[in-house]
């Protein structure tokens, strides 16, 4: 648990300064009691269960389908096929600068990944639904599954897309920048410069591996058309529902204001809930078809299937450095596995991994190039960290390979190349523009955190024992805050609209809105703060466009940083203005008023003051009405952010490795953070907590696996481990603070940091462990059998 000076542990909302205390989650009380509602919480009268047929092919022709038998089954009302739902449904819209191929919810004559819809039907109950699902004969005339990204590019016997020339869904070329494809290409003569004058290289492929996002609440939709008033409503997993909004409207041929998306509680989502999906598309269309209210949930086996994969990105790193361990320059391949299709966010992911290959080092030359191929596979798209944990962790590897070359301390190496504080706002030759950042600072803390240099004695005298004892140590840096608009095709601006009540209270409204990040807790301290009032008067809604008037969502760590300064701004404006009702209350100034206490005051002299709620209740029944104002107390503000903020923080693991077995025992792992002012030092933790745990899954524990023929293999808990509480050491944490100029709080982003930094900083330390055999890389996951084979003497 990481606490700084000046940080108390309360449950009690007083007011004063509440931003900066750990003050627990209010959410929490529900959620752990039951007490939430979730998608499949709600039921309707008359509703309807919708269930997928899908395909257990990876490739193939559809030449027949059969639903009579499941049409003559109990309490079927409708069986659908891909061809019929293509008169009732436009293809799938997708955000990408490319062309992609066209892709309807349900495949029409063509399937190219196992757990692909194919036919739909809807029932009176769930198992009825899913008993006639399994009773739809479907013929394929298989195709050869495309499953290595390498060879894709190849083959052009099993071409995934007609249209395409090849499987190639995106290719940048050389260029110095992964953000965009239009910029120019890199400077070819500096990166050959850098490797000619290079005194040590570094060559290394290496595998970021797919991972199923598994959220503990899989997918759901309650879609309830109702003809009379020409109205559809929309209960859904996601992480927007706005942009859910904005998707499935026109896809029905329908308005935005006739369509209303609602988002309860959301049991996670990791990115993965950002898009609409098939499921979404057809659940609302068949309701608007029936005029009734229809059900989908995912099962779990379904949502290895269906839900898209995150990661999957083989890199070929190069890196170019003097003996003293200065990188000269860094040279990147990547290969994106992106399975069948784009889904909503798919072609961008892989560009953040090219952004970040600068990390937090001040690398001259940088050049990379990034192939997305199409596979017959579960396509991919965001999923925790969403690039940057690729692209960090290809950098994080190859300067640890670096510094093992020359024999130098992995920390060291990394002080040596550090974008120095004074070069802020820093461009590197990625494209990006880094805000703030104190790198040295922060490596000192962790380093005396860990106690550095006592591990690495002990490692030694461990490893002199025969003792297969490693540490591993990985810097990061992370884009979030996402916007502004010229950066995302869905605007990077947030909304928030806050009331003051007659009563007192106060009501915000955010366009971010929490699947698990504690958005209720730390967005009512903001308001709290600005008003001096006690949170327990705060309520914040989101996740429903009745209520919510606009929005983006939550997804790339941004609703602190871009929807908490919106509703920060449009508090400030409500102060603003019962700053004039206080003023004339108290004959004197509205910029003389002071909020403290849930009092009102004139500056400087505490006894004039007057509760809030007074001042409040003055504001709906102004008489008289101070001169150039409005009755009421309710305003509203998107705001657009000039740029990403950059947090950052550096991870150090120590493993042991058993000899005998290969199991790794993860004996401690020590982190510090910066992700700028921090408002909720209890939530971060909890937030670095996830993150790691996810992290630390994808070194040691996850990852699907497909077989030759495109089958997936790990579609089940029973197959793809995800982490437990059990599998992971306390975490020490610790933080420094570096405010980002970008936004009125000084916030950064936290919800993806831990993900990111502890990956590179376990199989850092893994290789560290292994290092008496030789091996100077390991590719994730670290299954015992593979470590317990490079043991052995085989090759991994
Ligand atoms: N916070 C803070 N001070 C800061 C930064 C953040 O107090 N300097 C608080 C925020 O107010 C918020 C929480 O920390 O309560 C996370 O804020 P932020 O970093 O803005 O991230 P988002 O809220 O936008 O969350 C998105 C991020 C992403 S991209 C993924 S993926 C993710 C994550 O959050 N998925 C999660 N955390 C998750 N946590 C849970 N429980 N479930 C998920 O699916």
């Amino acid at each position: 648990m990481a606490r700084e000076a000046g940080e108390s542990m309360t449950s009690a909302k007083t007011p004063g300064q509440l931003a900066g205390q750990r003050i627990r989650r209010r959410e929490d009380p529900r959620l752990i009691q039951g007490l939430g509602t979730y998608v499949d919480d709600v039921k309707l009268p008359g509703m309807l269960y919708l269930a997928f047929k899908r395909s257990d092919m990876a490739h193939g022709t559809i030449t027949r389908i059969d639903a009579s038998a499941a049409e003559a089954m109990p309490g079927v009302e409708l069986v659908l096929t891909g061809a019929d739902l293509k008169s009732m449904l436009p293809p799938m819209t997708v955000y990408a600068s490319v062309p992609t191929p066209e892709r309807y919810s349900v495949a029409v004559d063509r399937v190219r990944h196992v757990g692909e819809a194919v036919a739909v039907v809807v029932a009176q109950s769930r198992y009825q639904a899913r008993d006639a699902a399994n009773a739809i004969l479907v013929e394929i005339a298989e195709l050869p599954a495309v499953v290595d990204p390498e060879e894709a590019t190849k083959d052009r016997q099993a071409l995934i897309h007609e249209g395409f020339e090849n499987n190639v869904a995106l290719s940048t070329g050389p260029s110095g920048t992964g953000v965009d494809p239009e910029a120019p290409p890199a400077d070819d003569a500096a990166i050959d410069e850098a490797f000619a004058r290079a005194e040590v290289t570094i060559s290394q492929r290496m595998v970021n591996q797919r991972l199923a996002p598994t959220p503990l609440e899989a997918r759901g939709v309650l879609a309830h058309y109702e003809p009379g008033k020409q109205s559809l409503t929309v209960w859904v997993t996601t992480q927007s529902a706005h942009i859910v909004r904005s998707l499935v409207a026109p896809a029905l041929g329908m308005g935005e204001h006739q369509v209303r998306v609602i988002a309860p509680d959301v049991g996670g989502g990791f990115g993965c809930k950002t898009d609409i999906y098939a499921e979404g598309y057809v659940t609302a269309a068949v309701s608007k078809r029936l005029g009734k209210p229809v059900k989908w949930i995912e099962d779990r086996s379904e949502a290895f299937l269906a839900t898209t994969h995150g990661r999957d990105v083989i890199g070929y790193i190069d890196l170019a450095a003097k003996r003293d361990g200065t990188i000269l320059g860094l040279k990147a391949r990547l290969i994106a596995d992106i399975g069948a299709y784009q889904a909503l966010w798919t072609a961008e992911i892989p560009t953040g991994a090219q952004a970040m290959l600068s990390n937090v080092y001040d690398i001259p030359a940088v050049r990379s190039e990034l192939v997305e191929v199409f596979t017959n596979k579960t396509p991919t798209d965001a999923y925790r960290g969403a690039g940057r944990p690729e692209g960090i962790y290809f950098v994080e590897r190859a300067i640890d390979m670096l510094a093992r070359e020359l024999n130098m301390d992995p920390a060291a190496v990394r002080r040596k190349n550090f974008i120095r504080p004074e070069q802020f706002p820093f461009t590197t030759q990625t494209g990006l523009v880094y805000d703030t950042g104190e790198y040295a600072r922060l490596l000192d803390k962790v380093l005396e955190s860990a106690e550095w240099e006592r591990c690495k004695a002990e490692r030694d005298a461990a490893q002199a024992e025969g003792r297969l004892v490693g540490l591993g140590l990985a810097y990061y840096v992370e884009i979030c805050g996402l916007g502004p608009s010229s950066s995302m095709p869905v605007g990077g601006w947030e909304h928030g609209a806050v009331t003051v009540e007659r009563s007192g209270t106060i009501t915000a409204t955010t366009g971010s809105s929490s699947h698990g990040q504690g958005h209720e807790t730390t967005f009512s301290q903001l308001i709290a703060d600005e008003f001096g009032v006690p949170m327990e008067g705060i309520t914040i809604l989101h996740g429903d466009t009745a209520i919510v008037k606009q929005g983006v969502g939550t997804f790339g760590s941004r609703s602190l940083v871009v929807g908490g300064t919106a509703l920060k701004l449009a508090a400030g404006k409500v102060k603003a203005k019962m700053a004039t009702f206080a003023a004339q209350m108290l004959e004197a100034q509205p910029q003389d008023m002071v909020f403290r206490d849930g009092m009102v005051s004139v500056a400087g002299v505490p006894e004039s003051g007057i509760p809030f709620a007074d001042v409040s209740a003055y504001a709906y029944v102004p008489v008289p009405l101070p001169a150039g104002t409005e009755p009421g107390l309710s305003e509203e503000a998107f705001w657009e952010p000039e740029g990403m903020t950059y947090p950052y923080g550096c991870y150090i693991a120590q493993v042991e490795v058993d000899r005998e077995t290969g199991e790794i025992t993860l004996q401690n792992f020590v982190g510090v953070d910066d992700c700028g002012t921090v408002i909720n030092p209890l939530i971060v933790d909890g937030q670095i907590h996830g993150g790691l745990a996810q992290g630390i899954g994808q070194a040691m524990l996850e990852e699907v696996v497909y077989d030759g023929s495109g089958q997936l293999l790990t579609g089940s808990l029973m197959d793809y481990a995800i982490p437990r509480a059990t599998d992971l050491p306390p975490f020490q944490l610790d933080r420094t603070v570096t405010p980002s100029p970008l936004n009125p709080l000084g916030a950064k982003g936290i919800g993806e940091a831990g993900t990111i930094g502890s990956a590179p900083a376990i199989v850092n330390a893994v290789v560290d462990a292994l290092s008496p055999f030789g091996v100077s890389h390991i590719d994730m996951m670290l299954r015992p059998e593979k470590l317990w084979q490079i043991m052995q003497g085989e090759r991994s």
